[in-house]
């Protein structure tokens, strides 16, 4: 058994996630192998999702975990949202593409969604809690969209700055 490759994580300012996804046309080889990329890109990271647009694919593909053992991956290919309670809770969230970074963002507390798996089937998925929560994030995504859009743009501003300093950093 060999390992899968990982994929880089844009990061936060990075104008390529603010990149609006296209539709998957087919469920194909290609497509299966990135599934298997983002997954163990996810999971070597430790998220419990994870969008095409973050490793910098432009289609309708989320990967999801919320298990404790993270072992019941997710696959979600051309989501919609068929309901979202117009219940909503405040919640405090972190982004891959946002390191370091944690603060209070209003979902609904539920949603049904409707897409095709990792095999092309159509599903209809009934989410509450984290999973609820992790599925409107990674949607955010694919419309280029980012958590901290949610927030002032001062507390923005400074999350902006922040990361450009470490990035700088990092690099030097
Ligand atoms: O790993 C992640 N944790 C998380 C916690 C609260 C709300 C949303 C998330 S999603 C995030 C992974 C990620 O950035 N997905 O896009
Ligand atoms: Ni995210």
């Amino acid at each position: 058994m060999t390992e899968t490759d990982t994929l880089t994580i844009l990061r936060y300012p990075d104008p390529r996630l603010h990149t609006v996804a296209r539709p998957v046309k087919a469920v194909d080889e290609r497509i299966r192998g990135l599934i298997q990329r983002m997954l163990a890109t996810m999971y070597e990271a430790n998220g419990i999702g994870l969008a095409a647009t973050q490793v910098d694919v432009h289609e309708r593909l989320i990967v999801v975990d919320v298990s404790e053992e993270r072992n019941q991956p997710m696959v979600l290919i051309n989501p919609e949202i068929e309901w979202a309670s117009p219940e909503t809770r405040k919640g405090e969230e972190g982004c891959l593409s946002v390191p370091g970074i944690y603060d209070g963002v209003e979902r609904s507390v539920a949603v049904r969604v409707r897409a095709q798996d990792g095999d092309g089937n159509a599903r209809t998925i009934e989410a509450e809690g984290l999973l609820a929560v992790c599925i409107q994030h990674e949607m955010d995504h694919l419309m280029g969209k980012v958590f901290v859009e949610y927030l002032s743009p001062l507390k923005r501003n400074r999350i902006k700055t922040k990361l450009l300093k470490a990035e700088r950093e990092h690099t030097r």
